[in-house]
This record gives C-alpha cells, structure tokens and sequence, in this order.
C-alpha cells in the first residue's frame, strides 16, 4: 500500500498494522424515539451515512483487516453511569429511562443496538463503552496491543463527540489516526465541519482526514 491521499497529506499507512473503529453506529443515535432524538436532535442526518459506512466495513473485511465495533452503553443497574451524565442535557428521556426502543443506551436493549445494516460479523471486536471516549474504562488498548495494531481508521457518530474524543484517546496512546469523512456526521453540520478542520490542523496534531473513496482505493491494494 502506496500510502492513502489524505488531508494534511498523505497517511503513510501500514496495512498490518490497520485496523477500522466503527463509533457507535447505534439505533439510539440514528432512529427516532432513541437518546439522540430525545436530546432534540435531528436523526436523520445520522441514517444517511450508512451506506459510506458500510462500504468502509465491507473493504476491510475484504481485505481481511480487522473491524472493531464500539457501542455507548451503560450497565442495567447504571453503576457505571455518572450522575452527572445522567442528568446532563435536559433530554425528554434520560440515560437508563424506558424508551420506545427499550431502555435508554442501556447494554442489551433494541434501541442500543448496532444498526442491523452495520451488523457486527462474527468474530469482529465489539467494545461496550460507558464514556465518549473509548479507551475510557474498556478493554480497547488491550485489545490493539494483541493484535499489533498501531493505525486506525475512523468512522461512526457523532463527529465531534465520541468520534474526536476517541481520537484524542488514541493519539496520546501512540496510533496514527485517520478520519473517513463522509462515513463520519454530527447533528451539526458545522460542527463536523469544525471537527475535521481541527483534527487534520497544525500538520495532522490529531490526525488525518480521508475520502471514503481514496481508503477504498488503498485498501482494496493491501
Ligand atoms: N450527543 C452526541 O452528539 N453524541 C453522543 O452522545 N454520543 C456519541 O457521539 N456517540
């Protein structure tokens, strides 16, 4: 692999060191009556991504690259859950309340669920994260450290939320990180808009910045 065209230039990438972290594709952030939309959000901008998501999952797949699936879940009897974040953001239902899709963001429930068409194949990674972040209390370094990885590319929801905080996570760890743009959105157009131009500034500061099409370019030659 030449390298994938990136922004602010090229991802020097190391196929056997790469692996695709797949953020929280969840019903609850994508599909009405879940967490995103009990905040105010408008759901639908999150569903329109699937497709450039999807496509990402399947060329890693292809290319026999590892695909971690991460989820924002809290345990049933929410011991894991901060009242803080329980109680932040005034939403009409809150974190552990019962919903029309179930429990709020609680692991197991409908509306917690990675979206059907994004599906988890067997044997893929799924970490259950109780922060944005998902090194925060998981088992996701360990995980990386096993299977050599060193490299990650980035899609999944909400840019600006679990998707950059992951990525701050992982540079300070050590692993060059890449954003898939169009498999990425946030409730706030100006808000992904932010996000990448932060991410990709001062030479890469958190990381890199890629076209769905130029990753599937790269990794179809892996
Ligand atoms: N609200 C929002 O933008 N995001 C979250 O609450 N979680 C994730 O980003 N996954």
């Amino acid at each position: 692999m030449a390298g994938i065209k990136a922004e602010p230039f090229t991802f020097p990438a190391r196929p056997r060191e790469l692996a695709l972290i797949v953020i929280d594709m969840q019903r609850d952030f994508a599909e009405p009556g879940g967490f995103g939309a009990s905040l105010g959000n408008d759901v639908s901008r999150i569903a329109r991504i699937v497709p450039d998501v999807k496509r990402l999952i399947e060329s890693f797949r292809a290319a026999g690259l590892p695909v971690i699936h991460t989820m924002e879940c809290h345990r049933p009897d929410l011991s894991d859950l901060p009242l803080s974040k329980r109680n932040r953001g005034n939403p009409s239902l809150r974190i552990g309340d019962e919903g029309p899709m179930g429990r709020i963001l609680i692991s197991g429930e409908p509306g917690t669920a990675i979206l059907p068409e994004l599906a988890p194949a067997d044997g893929e990674v799924v970490i259950e994260k109780p922060g944005k972040g998902a090194f925060y209390a998981t088992e996701l370094g360990d995980v990386l450290k096993k299977k050599g990885i060193t490299q990650l590319v980035f899609a999944g929801v909400t840019t600006e939320v679990c998707v950059q905080t992951t990525m701050r996570e992982a540079n300070d760890r050590g692993y060059e990180c890449l954003l898939a743009e169009e498999a990425t959105e946030s409730y706030f157009p100006e808000f992904k808009a932010a996000a990448i131009a932060m991410i990709r500034a001062q030479g890469a500061i958190v990381g890199w910045t890629a076209d769905v099409d130029d990753i599937l370019e790269a990794i179809a030659h892996a």
